[in-house]
């Protein structure tokens, strides 16, 4: 999901930030984190209380884990685009491990990550898979995803 600041820029964060308003940030990049500043804030509104977690790629991040191959069994044309960990693992036997540390989601089209997007999901996760249902967006339709898993490598 993404935060714009004042000035346009926009930076990214993982997961389980939920900011749908416009926010003034004193801070919100890699290196310095998030910072929202009730100072800053016009009409001496308050901001809300977050949490966030950073994305450390997972080639930086240690060895012993490989990526599965790209699995794409949906489209968004029904309810939305649903790339569940359990269909896949039916339609894949064999083919994701037991445990994903980490699911990777981008576009089929181009290769967008889906957190650049800026559509609301409803599960991204390594161990439930990716869903994004149409009902959830403010367009009528959400994008075609494919996902892939990171999974401690096979000897
Ligand atoms: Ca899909």
């Amino acid at each position: 999901m993404s935060v714009q600041n004042p000035h346009g820029t926009q930076s990214t964060f993982l997961g389980d930030i939920s900011i749908w308003t416009k926010l003034f940030l004193f801070r919100n990049d890699a290196t310095s984190g998030f910072v929202c500043r009730n100072v800053d804030q016009p009409k001496k509104k308050m901001c809300n209380d977050y949490r966030v977690r950073f994305n450390c790629h997972p080639p930086f991040c240690g060895g012993g884990v490989c990526w599965t191959d790209w699995f794409d069994r949906d489209n968004p044309s029904g309810s939305g685009d649903w790339e569940l960990l359990s269909n896949l693992r039916k339609e894949n036997p064999g083919k994701i491990c037991e445990y994903p540390l980490y699911i990777e989601v981008v576009t089929t089209d181009k290769m967008t990550p889906a957190i650049s997007i800026g559509e609301n999901f409803y599960i991204f996760s390594p161990t439930q898979g990716f869903v994004s249902r149409n009902k959830d967006q403010r367009k009528v339709m959400c994008r075609d995803y494919k996902v892939r898993f990171w999974c401690p490598c096979r000897n």
